[in-house]
């Protein structure tokens, strides 16, 4: 039996696809009432993280949508978001340079239902705060990864 068991998990990790393998997994839903089930979590420096988030709501994308994007290390939430809620363009993503240069990574932005993962590995140690940039949420919608 013990062997069946040691088989099956073989082949398991066999079929798994290599983003299955992730040393971290995150998932974070959102909503309808601008929130982030998760504010917070840690991770360990200079691993693989694999993000997921999941919008739960109801209400459509053009009223209610949501990304997440990670800020680079110490870069404030305010300053970018006050920049992104006028790019509608591009998914409030700000195109210039400048701005886009502190993102470290972002989820697409997702409408009612709709669900992306993200793979991110954080190569310092310390604080990176998250956002959704959809104008108007990133008073409600932030929180911090710390990186360990
Ligand atoms: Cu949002």
């Amino acid at each position: 039996m013990k062997s069946l068991v040691n088989t099956f998990f073989a082949a398991a990790l066999a079929l798994a696809p290599a983003s299955l393998l992730a040393d971290q997994e995150v998932t974070v839903n959102c909503n309808d009432q601008m929130q982030f089930d998760k504010k917070a979590f840690e991770v360990k420096v200079g691993e693989e993280v694999k993000i997921t988030l999941k919008n739960i709501g109801k209400l459509p994308k053009v009223a209610m949508g949501h990304n997440l994007v990670i800020l680079k290390k110490d870069e404030e939430v305010p300053a970018f978001a006050m920049k992104a809620m006028t790019a509608k363009d591009t998914d409030f993503i700000p195109a210039d340079d400048a701005t886009k240069g502190k993102v470290l990574a972002n989820s697409k932005l997702l409408g009612p239902g709709e669900t992306d993962t993200i793979t991110v590995t954080f190569k310092e140690a310390g604080v990176y705060n998250y956002l959704c940039s959809f104008p108007g949420h990133f008073g409600l919608m932030q929180g911090k990864i710390t990186v360990k």
